[in-house]
């Protein structure tokens, strides 16, 4: 008679705080003992000579997302949750949508049943694209009952974005609900203005999108989150920061002791705008807001990583074939960058180049790593200490590397339902060879072996992260109309 039903024995396990030598005992999915010379397991997996890491948190990725023609959201949950066991990641966030004058609870529940055949586990943001006053009053209380507890507004994009008045109201309804809002910051005026600047100026190449949004019409706009947050007493999380101004805004806020959190992605450490150059029409396929930027920026927000100003690294995973009539070049090869559709697949190749950029060059050490691609998210999402650690009661989710192996990022490598990576041809130290979700066995000596479906859904209950401070800049508390 076994003891566990998964013994992990000989690995090293790293978390975000501690890195040491232990078995993993496994049982009903979850982790129930850590020890070295552990007792039998029903099955048991050797990892002598590996890491055994918490799984991924991947916490902005667009999944199945629909989006108007001609181009398509290239994945189904099926694909995406194969890519990003393939990487190491046993939980994703995605996003449901309200469509323009209709229901959010509507988008949450259409994005649910498509979600239903994901193989990892998953929970959802909200995008309030039309946050009006029986939005903000009857849907979203129920909706965050229900474990939807975090909201994505834009304030950019034609079709998507709200007023600074609607985000105002969006922040104050997050307080009274205790959620969190997490944020698209550009300048949308400034954008235009330069596009239309670069358009009459004959310039509608691929590269002239990250002229189109320099690093201003981000950092100014980081800074007007940050104010609205600190007016209204709201914790925020800034996603995607590319660079090192609006990093720097980030960090301002924090020193004032606001609930600000940063997000960066993969994109923005290895990628820059010299990328949207390539040849052609190729630069398309780097076409991602915020763009990608310098060589300088990627190195400050490495050093952001280190000082913990930017605390989660996700995939912004967002993808559009190249090829086909869906795909980017279905917009036409002379097409101007305002027709590209914004965004990049990344999913799987995000864990293996943060390790191998960040742990294997030395920028970074192995619990930061676990941090900034599984820990933190979990805290700051309401999942923890279910998921994002390796701890007694904690799920199973845990990607076993081999942190000698040497891999060059293909797309046949990546599983998703693209038909290109923008990682192509990297050269990574450090793979994740098996991942499990729950203790089973999702990907396999890199075969992806889990089934659609194997995946739950993670509802999110109330938590103290988020909570507001209870601190507002002057005598009044504009959120309840009370005196602070
Ligand atoms: N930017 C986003 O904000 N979302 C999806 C893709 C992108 O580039
Ligand atoms: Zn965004
Ligand atoms: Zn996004």
């Amino acid at each position: 008679m076994a003891d566990f039903d998964l013994v992990i024995r000989n690995g090293t396990v790293a978390t975000a705080s501690d890195v040491f030598a232990s078995d993993v005992g496994i049982t009903g999915g979850q982790v129930v003992a850590l020890a070295k010379g552990l007792g039998a397991g029903a099955r048991e997996i050797d990892a002598t000579g590996r890491l055994v890491l918490p799984g991924g948190i991947d916490s902005h990725t667009h999944i199945a997302e629909p989006r108007p023609g001609p181009t398509a959201n290239a994945d189904s949950f099926t694909t995406g949750s194969a890519s990003a066991a393939i990487g190491g990641t046993t939980t994703v966030i995605g996003f449901a949508r309200q469509a323009r004058g209709g229901s959010i609870a509507e988008g949450v529940a259409e994005h649910r049943a498509r979600a239903a055949e994901s193989r990892i586990d998953y929970s959802f943001h909200m995008i309030l694209t039309d946050p009006r006053p029986e939005i903000l009053t009857e849907e979203l209380p129920r909706l965050v009952a229900e474990g939807y507890r975090s909201f994505k507004i834009f304030l950019t994009y034609e079709g998507t974005r709200i007023s600074d008045a609607e985000a105002l109201e969006v922040m104050a309804t997050a307080r009274r609900l205790g959620a969190l809002v997490c944020i698209h910051a550009e300048h949308h005026d400034l954008i235009m203005f330069h596009t239309k600047a670069l358009l009459a100026a004959g310039l509608p190449a691929p590269k002239h999108h990250a002229w189109a949004k320099p690093m201003l019409v981000e950092s100014e706009c980081v800074h007007r989150v940050c104010v609205m947050a600190e007016a209204l007493d709201v914790p925020i999380q800034v996603f995607h920061v590319s660079g090192e101004r609006a990093a720097e805004e980030i960090e301002r806020a924090q020193r004032r002791g606001l609930k600000v959190w940063g997000e960066t992605c993969t994109q923005y450490l290895v990628l820059s705008a010299d990328d949207l150059d390539r040849p052609g029409f190729e630069g398309a396929k780097f076409v991602c807001s915020p763009a990608p930027r310098s060589t300088p920026d990627q190195a400050a927000l490495w050093e952001m990583i280190r000082r913990g100003v930017i605390q989660n690294v996700t995939s912004d995973h967002a993808p559009t074939r190249y090829a086909g009539p869906d795909g980017k070049s279905a917009v036409g090869l002379d097409a101007p960058f305002t027709k590209i559709p914004n965004g990049i697949p990344g999913l799987a190749a995000r864990m293996p180049i943060l390790f191998s950029e960040g742990v294997a060059k030395g920028r970074i050490d192995l619990p930061t790593f676990v941090s900034i691609t599984a820990t933190h998210a979990a805290k700051l999402f309401g999942l923890a200490p279910r998921k994002g650690t390796i701890a007694i009661g904690s799920d199973a989710d845990i990607a076993i590397w081999d942190p000698q192996k040497r891999v060059t990022i293909t797309q046949a490598l990546i599983g998703d339902a693209n038909d290109h990576t923008p990682y192509e041809g990297f050269e990574v130290t450090g793979w994740p060879v098996t991942t499990l979700v729950r203790g089973v066995p999702v990907v396999e000596d890199g075969k992806v072996v889990g089934q659609p479906g194997h995946g739950q859904f993670l509802p999110r209950g109330p938590y103290e992260m988020i909570q507001p401070r209870g601190v507002f800049p002057g005598p009044f508390n504009p959120v309840d109309g009370v005196p602070a």
